[in-house]
């Protein structure tokens, strides 16, 4: 039995997980390394510390190593979208910046404003956020882009620094809206319009190939296990979406983190009229899926109020307060452009409220209520659309993530729902990432066959809607939200 580790870095933490079959041939997963993540302001930008985190990966491994693990193969998920410039040296250019960053306020009418966005869409299927990759690259420094020997996805540059070879993960490069369906490759009328070359992207590799062993360089430096690192599912959310357990094709799945993605996976991407309007994505996913879903604002609302607070409050107190508050006393539109930054989340929620003319929350419980209130109300309006786009009832939704712990969140969406919900594992994109690792070393079968092994291995909490409970509040909400 080999050993393998998950890296995933997601916007507030990141984690290796040490993953194993077990005996009672279940997955078994153990934290080897935990550590906080977050964009700073730094020559004129909100951007990433990117040698702070691989500085985090090596320590984790070293510990790895101390507990006893010799060969290991690894697998590296992050967030999407964001992008390291690599100069002819072969070094980073300078720090990525994040997504949220401001540069891209704007840039989605700026640039089709002479190619349009339904041209856009039947050539990429990926939603219009202005945070993908193709707006960045609009407005990124063209002096910048010049010096540009490569430009690589946060995981990809993260395994290019590793092992010394660069790749453009499949998953992971649908999210900069250039790929282009049809052909499978990237679109070169895209890649103009943002003057980039196509030589600038390395070729795209599927998720599960093999893309090396760590540089010796490294292992002179640090004391690591002998790895061989795996191009897995290096989207956080396409190794979410493998690592969870639905069965059959009535389910769709919310990943729940400081994003909250809801769709359902397809074998075949839906990029026609309704799928256009709604704004549905279509990124790829492993073994030749598509991810079909909405990014929703998600806990970044609550993390943001907690950060307000100096953490005054763990995350299960906050929802605990959010339970005694009488529920949807405000209507808000969570996904809403203005909660993306804010200066100030509390504010921003304060102010949105008294804009409309509602009650304007206070306390803490207050707060997190109108957060989870209005997450689970949209929820339930997306989930209606998305049985409808994808012309096929979904009788179950599986909540994956940090946020599928949240019993109140999920009753409240079982409810207003009226479906089932199933809830865990809470470590889905580090158990995805791993399942990648053991398919592709010939462990596992294949994706069913994992997706059993998940079921099988871990705890999953059911939530069936309460009768008579809310009854209009998802019409009265449907009626809010259309008037703005
Ligand atoms: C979730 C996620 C989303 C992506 C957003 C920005 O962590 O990866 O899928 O849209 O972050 O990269």
């Amino acid at each position: 039995m080999s050993d393998y580790i998950a890296v995933d870095i997601g916007a507030s933490s990141g984690r290796l997980i040490l993953g194993r079959i077990n005996n009672q041939k279940k997955l078994e997963l153990e934290e080897i390394h935990r550590f906080v993540n977050g964009f700073t302001r730094n020559n004129g930008h909100d951007r990433w510390a990117i040698d702070q985190l691989i500085d985090e990966i090596f320590i984790g491994l070293e510990k790895a190593k101390k507990l006893g693990v010799k060969k290991a193969k690894v697998g590296i998920d992050t967030w999407a979208v964001d992008y390291v410039l690599v100069g002819m040296d072969g070094q980073k250019l300078q720090d990525p910046i994040s997504y949220r960053d401001q540069r891209t306020r704007h840039a989605i009418e700026e640039l089709t404003g002479d190619l349009s966005k339904e041209y856009i869409y039947k050539k990429t299927g990926i939603q219009f956020l202005e945070l993908n990759t193709l707006y960045q690259l609009y407005k990124e420094n063209k002096e910048d882009l010049k010096k540009t020997d490569r430009i690589l996805m946060i995981p990809d540059y993260i395994g290019y620094v590793l092992t010394g070879n660069a790749v453009a993960e499949v998953t992971n490069a649908s999210t900069t809206q250039m790929l282009n369906l049809r052909e499978g490759l990237f679109d070169k009328d895209l890649l103009a319009k943002v003057n980039v070359y196509p030589e600038q992207f390395p070729r795209l590799a599927e998720s599960g190939s093999i893309l090396g062993s760590i540089r010796h360089k490294w292992r002179l430096q640090y004391d690591l296990p002998d790895c061989e690192v795996i191009t897995v599912a290096t989207h956080d959310t396409a190794s979410a979406v493998v690592g969870t357990p639905g069965e059959g094709d009535d389910w769709a799945f919310l990943s729940s983190g400081t994003w909250s993605l809801l769709g359902k996976e397809l074998n075949v991407p839906e990029n026609g009229a309704e799928a256009f309007k709604e704004n549905y994505t279509n990124e790829w996913g492993a073994y030749g899926t598509y991810r079909f879903l909405k990014n929703i604002m998600g806990l970044w609302i609550v993390q943001s109020i907690r950060r307000e607070q100096n953490n005054k409050y763990s995350f299960a107190e906050m929802a605990a307060q959010a339970g005694a508050v009488e529920p949807f006393q405000q209507f808000i539109n969570i996904n809403d452009e203005r909660f993306s930054n804010p200066k100030s989340m509390i504010d921003e929620i304060q102010s949105y409220c008294q804009e409309t003319g509602q009650k304007v929350p206070q306390t803490t419980g207050e707060l997190v209520a109108a957060a989870y209130c209005n997450l689970a109300l949209f929820y339930a309006n997306e989930l209606e659309k998305l049985g409808n786009i994808v012309h096929k009832p979904i009788r179950v939704l599986h909540i994956v993530g940090g946020g599928s712990n949240v019993a109140f969140l999920n009753q409240l969406t079982s409810t207003l729902a009226g479906i089932t919900v199933k809830a865990g594992p809470s470590e889905a994109t580090a158990v995805g990432n791993l399942v990648v690792q053991m398919i592709s070393n010939g462990e596992i079968g294949n994706l069913v066959q994992a997706r059993k092994l998940i079921a099988q291995s871990f705890d999953i909490k059911t939530y069936s809607p309460e009768e008579h409970k809310y009854a209009e509040v998802l019409d009265k909400y449907k009626a809010f939200i259309k008037e703005r």
